[in-house]
């Protein structure tokens, strides 16, 4: 089975049960001019994960291994939107430049073009930061025990749906290099919790080492 080099240590996965997760990577949170850089946030932060995580995408499609995608978003009436998250979310339903933001079927709620997906992925539309609640990514996942995470942002929602995640029992794999933080010392520390205390949400690689595997 292929071993990872990761922190705390190596992690083992097999294929055949783990599904690469793409976390919220759209037009909303990526694109300069969008709603994540108009909340005055550095989009730059967030779009270094593009170019490793096509290289990712590449490769794991290539090994046909599994790939899901999430969106964050609402549908137009709100009526899956909590009203404290409406009151804190400000601009969610507000017209943006690329459409009403965060709302199902805008163009700034889809996925950016350089990861869009494949005919046949898996994609969860999410209310919520976590991509398991109110969705039915346990059933997409089916039998996969391993989870690859990657995507936007760092302490959010990726990490919302890693500890979803454990909590459901999956050994999850985050990619330092594919997943973004709008703030750097977010993302520092968001990643050093996941590997601290032996791993007490799971590991951390670099993509890099990922690759290396499941291209033997
Ligand atoms: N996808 C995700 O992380 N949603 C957010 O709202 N993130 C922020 O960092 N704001």
């Amino acid at each position: 089975m292929p071993t990872v080099a990761a922190d705390p240590g190596p992690f083992t996965f097999d294929p055949a049960t783990t599904a690469l997760l793409v976390i919220d990577m759209q037009r909303d949170f990526l694109l300069p001019g969008g709603f994540g850089e108009s909340l005055g946030n550095d989009v730059a932060q967030l779009r270094r994960t593009i170019e490793p995580l096509a290289a990712l995408l590449a490769a794991w499609r290539a090994a046909g291994l599994r790939v899901i995608h999430t969106r964050e978003g609402h549908v137009p009436d709100l009526s899956d939107c909590p009203p404290a998250k409406l009151r804190r979310g400000s601009m969610i339903g507000q017209p943006g430049r690329f459409g009403k933001i965060l709302i199902r079927g805008e163009y700034g709620h889809d996925i950016i073009d350089e990861l869009r997906p494949l005919d046949g992925e898996t994609v969860i539309d999410k209310p919520g930061k976590g991509a398991f609640y109110a969705t039915d990514l346990s059933d997409a996942l089916k039998d996969a025990t391993s989870l690859v995470v990657t995507g936007v942002t760092t302490e959010v929602c990726v990490h919302t749906t890693i500890r979803e995640a454990n909590d459901r029992g999956y050994e999850c794999l985050v990619l330092a290099d594919c997943v973004g933080s709008y703030f750097p010392e977010f993302q520092r520390v968001g990643l050093q919790m996941i590997a601290a205390q032996g791993g007490i949400f799971g590991w951390v690689a670099e993509s890099s080492a990922l690759i290396k595997e499941i291209t033997r």
